[in-house]
């Protein structure tokens, strides 16, 4: 009789323990999105798979900071989280930054929208490291997931930031208290090491202060994860017809045909980074622990060592790359909820 009892609270607490367990993941992850938006158009679908991962109650988007240093760049993401109904999200924009260039696919995009009529209310556009300052004094302890898929210009001023009004906490105590794991698309891990990569290389003393003095652990996409999976350019023509007009096929169409004379199967960078900041360790695995430093000519290096808090994307198998490349396809063109447009 004991015995049935013993084994029914057994039962009890083991089917109760672990529903609390998936009600605790089941959590939306709290996400700072910091992009070089208006270059290359992963950041615009890094973004928008963020917003359908906000709609699956995935992930809460807390404010998306820009480290290209023109405004444009920050009207953009502005109009883009208007269009996937979430217009309050917060947008901040670097000061002092780098690449106040004009880039490649903004002001198509930017004029598709007023073309088609769309109008927005959206908060004014605010100093970045202030914004960042602002989100992470607010957030639960060790909660925050920041993906930084620029350059690394907004994190590296952040953790210089003093104590202010906003919170009697320095900058890297911020970072240090507030963030869970910082996801970076950044620099080189396999293949050609001697490879520049365009966000470390164009802003190289900030790429060396993240990664010498950010106090969380921080995951690294190399540049080759992003080149080795690929967007279909068959699935930007085909999957984002569900609406009279759509912001990402303008932009996709606007670059691809700029840098490439035509439509081209495209590199996913930025998104591998939200895929494993949203859903860690799902599509992608990560390498022994070590420390990434970054060169004064922007090349990057990886020395293993097991209390390094750095980790760098592994190359996915054939297998892994399909499923990655099948989630982002759905995710990124997933229709949004509730908006009006
Ligand atoms: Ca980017």
């Amino acid at each position: 009789m004991y015995k049935t009892l013993i084994g029914l609270l057994a039962a009890f607490v083991i089917f109760f323990g672990s529903y609390a367990v998936r009600a605790e993941s089941g959590k939306p992850v709290p996400v700072i999105f910091d992009t070089d938006i208006g270059s290359d158009v992963d950041d615009a679908f890094a973004l928008a798979m963020l917003h359908t991962l906000m709609d699956r109650r995935e992930c809460d988007l807390l404010a998306v900071t820009v480290t290209r240093s023109n405004p444009l760049a920050a009207e953009l993401v502005q109009m883009l989280n208007a269009w996937y109904g979430h217009a309050s999200i917060p947008v901040g924009l670097v000061e002092n930054g780098v690449a106040d260039d004009g880039g490649y696919y903004m002001d198509e995009t930017l004029k598709a929208a007023e073309e088609n009529g769309f109008t927005f209310e959206a908060a004014q556009i605010e100093n970045a490291v202030t914004l960042l300052r602002r989100v992470l004094a607010a957030a639960e302890d060790g909660s925050v997931t920041i993906v930084q898929v620029g350059f690394s210009t907004n994190l590296a001023q952040l953790l210089d930031s003093p104590a202010d009004d906003i919170s009697p906490l320095s900058g890297t105590e911020l970072a240090a208290k507030k963030v869970k794991v910082l996801q970076a698309m950044a620099g080189i891990f396999a293949g050609d090491y001697t490879h520049k990569e365009y966000n470390v290389v164009t802003d190289v003393p900030s790429a060396q202060k993240l990664f010498d003095r950010w106090p969380t652990p921080i995951q690294v996409s190399g540049y080759e994860i992003g080149a080795a999976v690929r967007l279909p350019s068959e699935s930007v023509t085909d999957d984002y017809n569900y609406r009279p007009w759509h912001p990402l096929p303008i932009a996709f169409k606007a670059l691809s045909v700029k840098l490439t004379g035509k439509l081209s199967d495209w590199a996913t960078f930025d998104i591998t980074s939200v895929m494993q900041g949203v859903r860690p360790d799902r599509y992608f695995t990560m390498s022994q622990p070590g420390t990434v430093t970054v060169e004064e000519d922007g090349t990057t290096r990886f020395t293993p060592d097991p209390a390094g808090r750095h980790r760098y994307f592994l190359l996915p198998d054939e297998a892994a790359n399909a499923r990655a490349q099948e989630a982002i396809i759905n995710l990124c063109s997933q229709p949004p909820k509730g908006a009006e447009r």
